[in-house]
């Protein structure tokens, strides 16, 4: 019989033979790799209780907890699909995902459940369970009355595992379709690639609803069989006192950047660490070289996307190279990355120019859009990454990618995308607006803030903050303007565009 190409099935192939050493810890509880089997297994055995069709999706939407991962490895080990959603989103954007996903099981805080069972119904989706942080809810009422020792399906390699919702240009998110085998190929390499051990002691603080936080760094714990000191998210106070414990930890730009700002945060503090990795954004040279100077260590960045998991990494191991500043590093193993011009011809080293990726780990397209899809790949299965880039930027050796820009209009604050269009949309609707346009601005925490320019319509009087209190109502936090800005007009080129690069050189320095 063929092997089984689940995940989760894949994962475990990694825990220790020793099922009795701890797993996970957080300041209130260990739980060891048996207790991921069984609770895992009890909760899959509800799913399969609830004789979900294959391919179901499960969406969730619950503060981080040792029970939330459960639930994760759960839908995989029952063949469902897990679709993670932001805990910063509003009603309003849960709604469209539930509607376009059709989600047959939704998980979420029971603080939220009442708005939530009723965008469920509209959804069409028949189970709505609650799940706390502390890990109680009717979830683990519905659980407890199930066995544990469940069998994980079997999966094939091309079966969904995952739907991530990533933002789109036109304001519109879509579903990046990520299957068992662009996980499990990813994680393979990461193992590999950043020299995974079992002895290893990772300090998670990032959240598991994005790519970052559940497959870069939970499946690398959970493949070396190691363990992870699990936190609810980053705070300074605790990842001081965890750093002494650990050997990894993987940030966005904004967790280095708090780290430095605190003056306890030293080389001692480090001195257990075998590796510091940040990704998601542009890691700022002068951070990079800042953690260098006070630590000792050198940051390894990488680059990957939800539609792609990680593409490109600065060497872990030295006989490949040095960890260079500014740059991405080198496509992992079996990962192919091109620059190309307009006409997409591939460009030498040292010219900049789009994107475009090729591998195991690329998924295979948008959630019930196809046309998307289409548009998002060359006629050859390139994907466009929307990343502009160069080889051999940054003084570094050609083989190393340097991210320099992005063709596509988005912001990456703390980590976190934000797509202007999204906005912009709900800016517009606003009576008295007349028009509007949202850009980053560079910010010393976040790297990048939003902040929007708006048009009143002739004649009307806007106020700032009741736009913001508006946008608060139907927008996750992170997608707020930092600030709002009136304008008479907004510049625009001969072909009508509004000139963002013209607004974001006038509104830097705020
Ligand atoms: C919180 N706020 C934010 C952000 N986070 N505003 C802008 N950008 C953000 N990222 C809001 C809060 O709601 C609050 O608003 C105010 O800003 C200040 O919040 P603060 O307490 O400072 O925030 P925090 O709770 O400490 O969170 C900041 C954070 C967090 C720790 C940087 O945003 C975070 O964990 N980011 C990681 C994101 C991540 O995992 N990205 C991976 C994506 P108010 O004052 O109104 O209440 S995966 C990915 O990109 C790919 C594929 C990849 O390559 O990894
Ligand atoms: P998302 O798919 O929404 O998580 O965001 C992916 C995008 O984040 C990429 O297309 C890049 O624009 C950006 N990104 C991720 N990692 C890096 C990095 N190390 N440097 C620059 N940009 C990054």
């Amino acid at each position: 019989m063929e092997g089984n190409a689940n995940l989760y099935a894949f994962l475990a192939s990694g825990f220790p033979q020793d099922r009795s050493a701890v797993a996970i810890e957080t300041p209130e509880q260990t739980y060891s790799w048996n207790d991921i089997e069984t609770m895992s297994g009890r909760l899959a055995s509800l799913l399969q209780a609830l004789s979900l069709p294959p391919g179901a999706r499960v969406a969730v939407q619950v503060e981080k907890s040792p029970t939330a991962l459960m639930l994760y490895l759960a839908t995989l080990r029952a063949g469902l699909v897990y679709l993670p959603l932001n805990t910063a989103y509003r009603s309003a954007e849960v709604e469209y995902f539930l509607t376009d996903a059709e989600p047959a099981m939704v998980v979420c805080d029971s603080k939220n459940l009442e708005w939530m069972e009723g965008i469920a119904k509209k959804a069409g989706t028949p189970h709505v369970y609650t799940l706390d942080q502390d890990g109680n809810g009717s979830l683990a009422v519905a659980a407890a009355s199930q066995g544990d020792d469940f069998q994980t399906v079997q999966s094939k390699p091309d079966d969904l595992a995952a739907i991530l919702y990533t933002s789109g240009t036109t304001g519109r998110s879509k579903g990046a379709m990520l299957s068992h085998r662009n996980l499990s190929s990813n994680a393979q390499v990461l193992k590999t690639f950043w020299g995974w051990r079992s002895d290893d002691v990772l300090l998670h603080m990032l959240p598991i609803f994005h790519v970052h936080g559940l497959f870069v760094a939970s499946h690398g714990a959970l493949l070396a069989g190691a363990k992870m000191i699990w936190l609810p998210r980053l705070n300074v106070d605790q990842a001081l006192h965890y750093l002494p414990q650990s050997t990894v930890m993987m940030g966005v730009p904004t967790y280095y950047v708090r780290l430095l700002a605190d003056d306890r945060f030293t080389r001692d503090v480090c001195s257990n660490m075998r590796l510091f990795i940040s990704g998601s954004a542009p890691l700022l040279t002068e951070t990079f070289q800042a953690f260098q100077t006070r630590t000792g260590m050198t940051i390894l960045e990488r680059y990957g996307m939800s539609e792609t998991v990680m593409l490109t990494s600065n060497p872990y191991d030295a006989s490949l190279g040095e960890r260079i500043g500014g740059t991405v590093g080198l496509p992992l193993p079996g990962v192919s990355v091109r620059v190309v011009d307009e006409q997409e011809n591939s460009l030498p080293a040292g010219e900049i120019g789009n994107v475009q990726v090729q591998g195991p780990n690329v998924f295979s397209g948008y959630w019930r859009m196809p046309e998307k899809t289409r548009e998002e790949f060359t006629a050859d299965g390139w994907f466009r990454t929307g990343d502009v880039g160069q080889f051999g930027g940054a003084n570094a050796p050609d083989s190393y990618l340097t991210i320099v820009g992005r063709s596509k209009d988005l912001i990456i604050s703390g980590g976190y995308n934000v797509y202007p269009k999204e906005i912009e949309l709900v800016i517009d609707a606003l009576p008295g607006v007349d028009e509007s346009a949202v850009i980053g601005v560079p910010h010393p925490d976040f790297g990048e803030a939003v902040v929007a320019v708006v048009v009143p319509k002739p004649g009307q009087t806007l106020d700032a903050d009741r736009i913001l209190a508006s946008l608060k109502d139907s927008l996750a936090n992170f997608k707020v303007p930092k600030r709002v800005h009136f304008a008479d007009a907004l510049v625009r080129n001969t072909m009508g565009k509004v000139q963002k690069n013209a607004l974001r050189e006038q509104y830097k320095d705020l």
